[in-house]
């Protein structure tokens, strides 16, 4: 059975290509996820990508992959910030988890620097553009190699 990945993106990411190319690129959120499910499947892998704008729907995404996926990649967006919430119901979450930030989120504002998302995260890319993304997926898939 192909182990299968949630890719999971928070507020305000449904605006990826569509404003602020300077701070986030011009590639589509649509495209990160086609561009992530290719990866995925040449590496024998399912990917299952969700977007939302409520912290409380991201929570209930994270519950649901306890039953259906074996890692998460998240971008919690601004809720990376201040939810403890998410932190908790990832705490819950068994497998891999990778959290990812397109922006170095240390060289912006003060308030960016902590992550909730992070004490629990197994591993963090931040900086690398839409491409961490893809980096996340690799990462992962060498997990499941070694595992
Ligand atoms: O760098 C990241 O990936 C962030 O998670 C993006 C969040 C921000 O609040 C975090 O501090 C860092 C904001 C997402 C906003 O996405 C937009 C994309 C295009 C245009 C406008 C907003």
């Amino acid at each position: 059975m192909a182990k299968k990945i949630l890719l999971l993106n928070g507020p305000n990411l449904n605006m990826l290509g569509k404003r602020d190319p300077n701070l986030y690129g011009d590639i589509t959120l649509k495209d990160v996820e086609e561009t992530c499910k290719k990866l995925a499947k040449q590496n024998g892998i399912q990917l299952e990508s969700k977007q939302t704008n409520y912290e409380g729907e991201l929570v209930e995404f994270i519950h649901a992959a306890k039953e259906t996926s074996e890692a998460i990649i998240i971008n919690p967006g601004a809720y990376s910030h201040t939810s403890v919430a998410i932190f908790d119901a990832l705490e819950i979450f068994r497998g891999p988890i990778v959290e990812v930030h397109i922006s170095n989120i240390h060289k912006r504002e003060s308030f960016r620097h902590f992550s909730y998302v992070s004490q629990r995260a197994d591993s963090v890319i931040v900086g690398c553009g839409v491409q961490g993304y893809e980096l996340a997926l690799l990462h992962l898939v060498q997990i499941f190699k070694d595992t």
